[in-house]
């Protein structure tokens, strides 16, 4: 009987390119470009292409692109256009939000209009590449997984940059655009508002945070493990078990007592991503609006001793 075996080679045998399934008649055309490359083929699908453009598509990269020029011209008037000062401090440039006095108006370009022009055609991006993944996925007849795990990500994002400076009545609430300084606004956030390690929504995103990166670890290591019989080929594995999925079962069962399914890790996995952004984007928005220092509302619940006081 012939087994399954891992091939050890470097050999890279691919048959020609694969334009994928038709597409319904109502979709864009795909595009009609591929090709293949050997180093890409080492840690993936070898093929690069063909991409799908599409309406939705073309729109987000425009909206990336200007959004990006924005914070990238803002940056670069910001070092008198010298560019060797910017490539210098790229990391310390900002984009910021306008000051507090502005509330919820729209100031003048250089006084934060830039940051609410730049932040309006990033989320354009993102809303469009969602619509766009989910019209993919529906096109191709899978389910919106991907579209809904990607929504809990938009989520945390729009708490961040719009719903709650939005509740607190001023922009300035907001993230800036920047790689050091948007560290310094979460470090500052935690701050003001009494140690954000005592909200509970924070502690649940680190919970779901970690145990995304341990699930992560245990499915792929499981799945490697048992990758000599053939068990990372999903497709036979669910028509024809074989003797891979039964031994990662066993081992998790040998091992702590209780084992996923082959499909529920998979659920177990979608979950502890998703919490972790859902539930953070929860823990900022109740933060200012309806709790003002987390230090001080772990004492009155109990979380945070009274005796010392590190943060309140
Ligand atoms: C590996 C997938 C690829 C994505 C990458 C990110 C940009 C930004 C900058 C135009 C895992 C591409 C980066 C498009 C370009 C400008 C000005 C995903 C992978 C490689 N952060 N954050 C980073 C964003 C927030 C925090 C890095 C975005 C909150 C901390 C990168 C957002 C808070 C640390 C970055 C966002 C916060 C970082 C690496 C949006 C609380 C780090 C990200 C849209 C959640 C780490 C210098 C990464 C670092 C880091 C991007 C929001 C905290 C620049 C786009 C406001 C503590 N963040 N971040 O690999 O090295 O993600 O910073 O909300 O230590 Mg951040
Ligand atoms: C940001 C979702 C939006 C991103 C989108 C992507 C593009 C780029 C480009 C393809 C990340 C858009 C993409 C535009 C496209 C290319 C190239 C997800 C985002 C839509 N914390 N903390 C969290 C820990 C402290 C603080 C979450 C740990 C301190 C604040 C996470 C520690 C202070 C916020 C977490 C720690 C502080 C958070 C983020 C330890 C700072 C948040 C989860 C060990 C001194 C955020 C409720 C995530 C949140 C958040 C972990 C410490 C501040 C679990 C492990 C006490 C202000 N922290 N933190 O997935 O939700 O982010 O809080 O000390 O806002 Mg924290």
């Amino acid at each position: 009987m012939a087994q399954y075996q891992n091939i050890f080679t470097r050999v890279q045998v691919h048959g020609p390119i694969d334009a994928g399934v038709a597409l319904p008649a109502e979709d864009s055309k795909r595009g009609s470009t591929a090709m293949i490359n050997t180093l890409l083929g080492r840690f993936g699908d070898a093929q690069i292409g063909p991409f799908y453009l599409g309406g939705l598509g073309t729109a987000s990269l425009i909206c990336g692109f200007i959004a990006i020029e924005i914070i990238g011209l803002s940056m670069l008037a910001s070092v008198n256009w010298n560019p060797v000062t910017f490539v210098r401090t790229l990391f310390y440039l900002s984009v910021d939000p306008p000051a507090a006095s502005w509330g919820l108006r729209i100031p003048p370009w250089s006084q934060g209009g830039n940051w609410i022009a730049a932040g309006f055609f990033l989320t354009a991006a993102i809303l469009l590449w969602w619509a766009r993944m989910y019209r993919r996925a529906i096109s191709l007849g899978l389910g919106t997984h991907v579209a809904w795990g990607f929504a809990s990500a938009i989520w945390l994002y729009l708490v961040l940059g719009f719903i709650r400076p939005v509740l607190m009545g001023r922009w300035s609430e907001a993230v800036p655009f920047g790689i050091f300084s948007h560290l310094d606004w979460t470090n500052n956030f935690s701050l003001t508002y009494g140690n954000l390690f005592y909200n509970p929504f924070h502690m649940l995103s680190i919970a779901f945070l970690y145990g995304s990166a341990l699930l992560f670890a245990m499915h792929a290591a499981t799945i490697l493990a048992v990758s000599h019989y053939g068990g990372e080929r999903e497709i036979e594995q669910i028509t024809d078990r074989g003797t891979a999925s039964e031994r990662a079962a066993l081992f998790w069962r040998w091992t702590m007592g209780f084992n996923a399914s082959i499909e529920s890790i998979h659920r177990w996995a979608w979950w502890f991503a998703v919490l972790c952004t859902l539930t953070g984007g929860i823990g900022i928005l109740l933060t200012g609006t309806a709790v003002d220092n987390w230090y001080q509302w772990g004492i009155k619940h109990d979380i945070a001793p009274a005796a010392y006081s590190p943060g309140g």
